[in-house]
């Protein structure tokens, strides 16, 4: 076995021996190195030292807590979204989360389970002041880190970034334009597993859309080459070191809270368009609702989406609060029962937490992966399962490092406020059917 120019072995197979030896003896609290004053109890519920807060310059502020699991890595919890027009923060979820990356090679050889097998939470990496740009680096203790006497890694950045235009309107003279770049928070962690560094990212934008993505990095795995098994894609001069080819089938966990309460509800929409009938001059297309109230195995397709809706909140305009799923780019690994489909709908059940070789002890014969867990409960409190698959043929950009390769999705708000959140003052009567310009 050949260990990199890292001192800590960097192999899969010696990381995951390492995490399970120190397992026996370890703790598994996480928090702040540093003590940090207490601080009168902040607005997302936990200590001053486990809480993010921004007010972006466009007006809205995201509050969250954070933890760091020793498995799951980075959980943000609490989180909860203020635009400028509302007297309170309005809670989003409970709870967000990676739940799994599962990484099988294309030749049969090997799947890693990263979160619950390969040590990725332990991977957590310090960051150079550089790479948090305009940000603050939090030092983060790694629970059963893999040398006990240095758990203390600062490895949590959080900053702000601008993304570009928000909106952008004409007025009524040709010099009058009603524009806004928008502001996003960002939080990253970076995570080593084997050869590759995970960075996963969360990005709340100032109109209430929240993104978060896992973009895969470092190196390609140096044991994975392989020149015999046609399966790879040769890498390097000539035609003998072929990469063997793999999919990263990456699972976040969203526990929805919307304003307070767990209890949302799921709807599926689905739009079927008909060619035009005789006298219409364009097809039509009809919309439907369907209410999923009972535990869901759900494929993504062309005119299908899915919503949480707020179980008590309305806005302004008497509407439902409700969070769109928007899936990403995936590409759909069809191998396992638990990568078979783009979303879970479960009903929560504390023990269920991994989409696939869940350690949590849930009880005898109810399986570890999530799909298993989709077996006709109605949902009260209902767990989204977000599946987002890549299949990595490996090409010669790829070394070296590695770019960063992204994959994730995006949840967004469906009348959380009355208007767009960012709407300005001279604007703010225009909702509805209103009077035209005259
Ligand atoms: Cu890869």
């Amino acid at each position: 076995m050949r260990v990199n120019r890292l001192s800590r072995a960097r192999t899969r197979t010696a990381v995951g021996l390492s995490v399970a030896a120190l397992a026996a003896g370890a703790t598994t609290g996480a928090g702040p190195a540093v003590a940090q004053p207490k601080a009168a109890a902040a607005a997302a519920d936990c200590s001053a030292a486990y809480t993010i807060e921004q007010k972006l310059s466009t007006g809205t502020t995201w509050r969250m807590c954070y933890r760091y699991d020793s498995k799951a890595g980075l959980v943000l919890n609490n989180i909860s979204y203020q635009p400028k027009g509302e007297t309170k923060p309005i809670k989003v979820l409970n709870s967000a989360r990676l739940a799994q990356i599962d990484v099988p090679y294309d030749d049969g050889s090997v799947e890693y389970d990263d979160l619950t097998g390969f040590g990725f939470a332990q991977g957590l990496v310090n960051l150079a002041s550089g790479e948090c740009p305009g940000g603050t680096i939090k030092t983060v203790k790694v629970p059963d880190a893999w040398d006990p006497e240095h758990p203390n890694v600062k490895g949590l950045c959080t900053t702000t970034r601008s993304r570009g235009h928000a909106y952008r309107m004409q007025g009524n003279s040709a010099n009058q334009v009603y524009q806004a770049q928008g502001k996003d928070l960002l939080v990253y962690t970076v995570n080593q597993v084997g050869w590759y560094e995970y960075m996963t990212e969360w990005r709340f934008q100032d109109d209430g859309t929240i993104n978060m993505n896992v973009g895969a990095t470092g190196s390609l795995s140096y044991e994975d080459y392989d020149a015999g098994d046609g399966r790879g894609w040769p890498i390097g001069k000539g035609a003998k070191a072929y990469a063997t080819s793999h999919s990263h089938n990456v699972f976040w966990r969203l526990d929805f809270g919307l304003d307070g309460s767990s209890k949302g509800k799921v709807e599926q929409y689905d739009s079927a368009v008909t060619a035009p009938a005789a006298g219409q001059q364009a097809p039509t297309n009809k919309t439907t609702r369907t209410s999923v109230t009972k535990e869901l195995a759900g494929d993504a397709k062309t005119y299908r989406w899915w919503r949480m809706v707020s179980a008590t909140g309305k806005n302004k305009d008497n509407h439902a609060r409700s969070y769109e799923i928007v899936p990403g780019t995936t590409t759909r690994y069809p191998g396992r029962s638990f990568t078979k489909h783009d979303v879970y709908f479960t009903q929560y059940n504390k023990c269920e937490q991994y989409a696939s070789n869940n350690p949590g002890n849930c009880p005898a014969g109810a399986g570890k992966t999530v799909d298993k867990w989709v077996n006709g409960q109605t949902l009260t409190h209902p767990i989204v399962w977000m599946n987002v698959g890549f299949h990595h043929i490996a090409r010669d950009e790829d070394q070296q490092p590695m770019p960063v390769h992204w994959q994730g999705f995006s949840i967004a708000p469906r009348d959380v406020t009355a208007m767009n959140p960012l709407t300005p003052d001279a604007l703010a009567s225009q909702n509805g059917h209103w009077q035209p310009r005259s």
